[in-house]
């Protein structure tokens, strides 16, 4: 019985695709000869990312990921968003800053009205405080998808090296 469960429980983690859900490519050598940065896919789509735990505001995550040659991530597809779908409170690169309602991306883009209902929680981004300028993914444990946010709290963060 109990190596029953044994092997069954292998089972599970052996077909798990990845740590988390997490969709690491593990020989990936072109993204991981940057410190701290891992190659992640979905369907043909390949990103770069260092997923950071040090809990930073938005403006500090974005300097710290300028620090290193890279910026905050830009999930503009829904394929894209299929990566960062796992990650626990994290800024990404992405808000309306600049524009209140007008949600841009870090390369400057404007978000696709069509991909901003399929990328936010429903309900969301609804500036409930006038402060809720920075998209954040997984903010709040039920939430499997973006919340605009408070730009000021201290969160994880999502950096994107462009390769
Ligand atoms: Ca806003
Ligand atoms: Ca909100």
């Amino acid at each position: 019985m109990a190596t029953r469960i044994v092997v069954i429980l292998v089972i599970c983690i052996l077909s798990f695709p990845s740590y988390q859900g997490r969709k690491v490519i593990i020989n990936d050598i072109e993204c991981r000869k940057f410190s701290g940065f891992q190659a992640y896919n979905e369907g043909n789509v390949k990103m770069c990312l260092s997923y950071r735990q040090d809990l930073k505001n938005y403006t500090d995550a974005r300097a710290d990921c300028a620090s290193v040659n890279s910026r905050l991530a830009v999930f503009n597809t829904w394929e894209k968003f299929q990566i960062v779908i796992p990650f626990e409170d994290a800024w990404i690169g992405l808000d309306d800053l600049e524009t209140e309602g007008t949600f841009k991306w870090a390369d400057g883009s404007v978000l696709d009205d069509n991909l901003k209902i399929r990328i936010f929680y429903p309900g969301e981004p609804n500036a409930v405080y006038p402060e809720e300028d920075c998209a954040c993914q997984r903010c709040w444990s039920n939430y499997n998808k973006l919340c605009d946010g408070p730009c000021y709290l201290a969160k994880n963060y999502l950096c994107e090296k462009v390769i």
